[in-house]
């Protein structure tokens, strides 16, 4: 019989490369793409709208389709989150909580997007331990602690299903990011390739964990995959890659654009980004079920730079 998959937030970063995965896997017919505001006009596969913090909706969409695994991304993040916290405490946490009763009441399996933004200041800044203290200071940090609980105990108390990880910044050329802090490494590709300035809005000595796109993906999928008896971890796992200061990114893309000029200016948003760590420790992933990423700082601006110039041209 034929497997059925659900995915929220199918057409933000990680989504819109997700989908095509799973698509792959299973066939377009059974993956179902749960899109809001923005849907891309070329999306070729099932498509519904809607909230996942409308319960009566997402309860007449298990009707429905009945899946049997869940991909949870839909989220606001952490810039939009600090914007409007209470509309990010609704998505957020109202969406969990119905992804998790629906797939408890039906036995659907679960994959959640939680976030490095668990952690706080108060947390250790290097090799952030799987666990360890989460203090965050953003509303988004917030829901993503209270999620991983929330997922830890559906587990326990329901024996469901619920599998996550603790995404760093993810760095990608498919979609662009939007409201998160980590957008600017993103950025900077495009005003590279665009031949402007790019004014970042985090200091230049900021370290943050980051990863790109297609070991992120591939880490998801490789985590579904995993034998139950392996997953020793049911907040979420520390998923690490690489991790780079704005300045250091800056001088890998100037090996290809010589002329690509970048000046400093910090916002709000650099609070987010001093709260993080500056890198983690995801071992746990590793021995569990074999993490291993692909992608150290120089192949990935190699590929993105390659990626990003024939989409733009
Ligand atoms: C954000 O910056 O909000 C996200 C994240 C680190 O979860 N990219």
């Amino acid at each position: 019989m034929d497997k059925k998959i659900l995915v929220t937030g199918p057409f933000g970063q990680i989504g819109s490369e997700l989908v095509p995965k799973l698509q792959e896997r299973y066939g377009k017919k059974n993956v179902v793409a749960l899109g809001h505001r923005y849907i891309p006009e070329d999306y070729d596969g099932v498509l519904e709208q809607g909230g996942v913090e409308d319960e009566g909706f997402m309860e007449d969409l298990w009707k429905k389709y009945d899946f049997d695994e869940v991909y949870h991304l839909a989220s606001l993040l952490s810039a939009t989150g600090e914007k409007r916290p209470d509309l990010a405490w609704k998505i957020n946490m109202g969406g969990l909580k119905n992804v998790l009763d629906l797939s408890r009441d039906n036995e659907s399996r679960v994959f959640w997007a939680s976030s490095i933004a668990v952690f706080g200041p108060t947390t250790p800044l290097n090799g952030t331990p799987q666990n360890t203290i989460l203090e965050p200071v953003t509303m988004y940090g917030v829901t993503k602690v209270s999620g991983e609980l929330l997922c830890q105990y559906y587990n326990e108390k329901y024996g469901l299903d619920t599998r996550s990880l603790r995404y760093p910044g993810l760095i990608s050329w498919k979609e662009k990011p939007g409201g998160g802090t980590t957008d600017y490494a993103v950025e900077m590709f495009y005003k590279a390739i665009e031949g402007e300035k790019y004014t970042c809005f985090v200091r230049e000595d900021t370290e943050l964990p980051m990863m790109y796109m297609e070991d992120a993906v591939r880490g998801t999928l490789e985590l579904m995959d995993a034998e139950e008896e392996n997953i020793g971890v049911r907040t979420s796992y520390n998923h690490s890659a690489l991790n780079f200061k704005a300045g250091e990114l800056v001088e890998e893309i100037q090996k290809y654009y010589p002329g690509f000029e970048v000046e400093y200016e910090p916002d709000e948003r650099q609070k987010n980004a001093d709260s993080w760590p500056n890198s983690v420790d995801d071992s746990k992933a590793r021995e569990d079920w074999g993490w291993d990423h692909e992608y150290d700082l120089e192949k990935m601006v190699k590929v993105m730079l390659e990626n990003l110039e024939r989409k733009l041209n």
